[in-house]
């Protein structure tokens, strides 16, 4: 369950968390369009709270109302100052962001047009998504009988509301056969992305990940890659399929809310050793050191608040 915070931000006001509420007849209820974003912001080692990579994720919810057609009736740094507010207002030293933008209630029908554009910005306390244990250890994945979806099917560039129903269906099938996470394969029959995260092999010291074609861009992927190309380690962005991942020496997951998660068996096949190997556990170390600030050269991934 979500831990409740004192306020939402709703439409422009800063509400109490209880009267956040909206009408059955809200569009986005009935048909899934609407488009969000996921944002940490960690507690800093000087005791500061910094949100990470906070543009980036607004321009991505920005990016992913063009496509979808959504005009979102604020500016960007009026969502932007509100993400910072809603810490303060909440006393959060360390929280997950949720901005979300959906159609309410007014109109009827697939074509949404009169519809009101509503945004809400909630925030609360989200600790280790696939657990301590997993983080620390490693997590098991299963190759989904669920496709992802084909570019001309869902915009897989954004984070549109309904495009989750996908990752929803892998998920419940991978928890219901006793794993922790599925991995979705594209309509080609390679390697994706997971129910919510980005994928990474490491092979002979290689870093690889899928290309940007059928995954959402995610933000975690982009730091990934370019710590991992500072660290001096060859990142590849091309496709490969299931058979290379389970040969893999390394494989770990990405993404704001998983972080960098080990994974150590997919489909009943050890990856490595069985546990979290060196890249893994380097590029974990750098990613977790630059979220609280303490790397002088990603401060402008930062912002303090
Ligand atoms: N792929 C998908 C499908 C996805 O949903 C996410 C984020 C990513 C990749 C990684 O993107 P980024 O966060 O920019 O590195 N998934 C969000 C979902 C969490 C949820 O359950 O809700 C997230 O990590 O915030």
């Amino acid at each position: 369950m979500v831990e409740k915070a004192k306020f939402i931000w709703f439409d422009g006001k800063f509400i109490p968390w209880e009267q956040a509420q909206v009408h059955v007849l809200t569009h986005t209820l009935h048909y899934g369009l609407g488009v969000f974003e996921g944002i940490r912001a960690y507690h800093c080692h000087d005791g500061r709270t910094a949100i990470f990579r906070l543009k980036e994720h607004i321009q991505r919810l920005y990016d992913s109302g063009h496509v979808m057609m959504i005009d979102i009736p604020f500016k960007k740094d009026e969502i932007e100052a509100a993400c910072c507010e809603i810490l303060r207002l909440n006393g959060q030293k360390e929280a997950y962001i949720r901005p979300l933008v959906f159609l309410g209630e007014g109109v009827m029908g697939l074509h949404p047009k009169g519809s009101p554009i509503q945004v809400a910005i909630i925030s609360w306390v989200w600790g280790a998504y696939l657990g301590d244990e997993g983080l620390r250890r490693g997590i098991r994945v299963k190759t989904s009988s669920f496709t992802r979806h084909h570019v001309n099917i869902a915009m897989t560039k954004t984070k549109t509301v309904g495009n989750y129903v996908n990752s929803i269906m892998a998920k419940l099938e991978a928890v219901h056969a006793g794993y922790d996470e599925a991995l979705l394969l594209d309509t080609a029959g390679y390697v994706c992305e997971a129910s919510g995260e980005n994928i990474f092999l490491v092979k002979d010291g290689i870093l690889k990940t899928p290309p940007m074609t059928s995954i959402l861009p995610g933000i975690t992927r982009d730091c990934v890659i370019t710590l991992a190309q500072d660290l001096g380690l060859t990142v590849k962005d091309e496709r490969f399929s299931r058979d290379e991942l389970y040969l893999a020496d390394e494989v770990f997951l990405t993404g704001t809310a998983a972080e960098i998660t080990p994974v150590r068996d997919v489909d009943g096949r050890k990856i490595g050793p069985g546990h979290p190997g060196p890249v893994t556990q380097q590029i974990q170390e750098v990613y977790f050191g630059v979220v609280k600030g303490q790397h002088e050269r990603y401060q402008n991934w930062l912002t303090y608040i």
